[in-house]
């Protein structure tokens, strides 16, 4: 297949295992790695991002992952629903604060249309969403849009406030490590 997998994260909610939602995105995606015929292949880098639509809910932390996988788009993404679920994810009113999301942003070249839609009928007009995108499929086209991810991330309205998230030693999108 052409086209990344891409997988996008994000949570703007603490947790009582692990602390703030960078931590919390950097387990469940360390999780991800580890499932059968799952092989996350590049990470984006972390962003801090504004609630969208804007709200005074806590800022998010938001990234992706590529992937390669055998698994078909719908048993992955209830393997993604899984694991947002094993995490303590409670599903309430569309856009509430939660301590994970885990979105099929992308699925290859696929264009799903049913109760599973890809690409993400929202992304494009998502900085949260465009730039990690950007950062782990710089070469990624939209198949429905037929635009590149550049034109797209040139297009966002400029009010969307997005930054870089930089660990205290400086991280800036490596991987997770899971304690020894
Ligand atoms: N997810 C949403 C709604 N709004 N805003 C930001 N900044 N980041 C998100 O991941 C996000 C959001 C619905 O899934
Ligand atoms: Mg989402
Ligand atoms: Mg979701």
């Amino acid at each position: 297949m052409s086209g990344p997998i891409v997988i996008g994260v994000g949570g703007n909610l603490p947790t009582a295992e692990f602390g703030p939602p960078r931590a919390t995105c950097g387990a469940a995606l360390h999780v991800l790695s580890q499932q059968p015929g799952v092989d996350i292949t590049a990470h984006a880098g972390w962003y801090e991002t504004a609630p969208v639509p804007v709200s005074d809910q806590p800022w998010f932390v938001n990234g992706a992952v590529a992937l390669a996988t055998d698994l078909a788009p719908d048993a992955l993404m209830a393997l993604l629903l899984d694991i947002e679920t094993r995490f303590g994810r409670r599903r309430s009113e569309r856009n509430a604060a939660r301590i994970l999301d885990l979105d099929m942003l992308t699925f290859g070249d696929r264009v799903l249309t049913g109760d599973l839609e890809v690409p993400h009928p929202r992304l494009h007009s998502r900085a949260f969403a465009l730039l990690p995108i950007r950062d782990v499929a710089p070469g990624w086209r939209h198949p429905v849009l037929d635009r590149t991810i550049e034109a797209l991330c040139a297009d966002l309205p400029a009010d969307q406030e997005i930054r870089p998230l930089a660990d205290a030693d400086g991280y800036l999108g490596t991987e997770w490590q899971a304690p020894e």
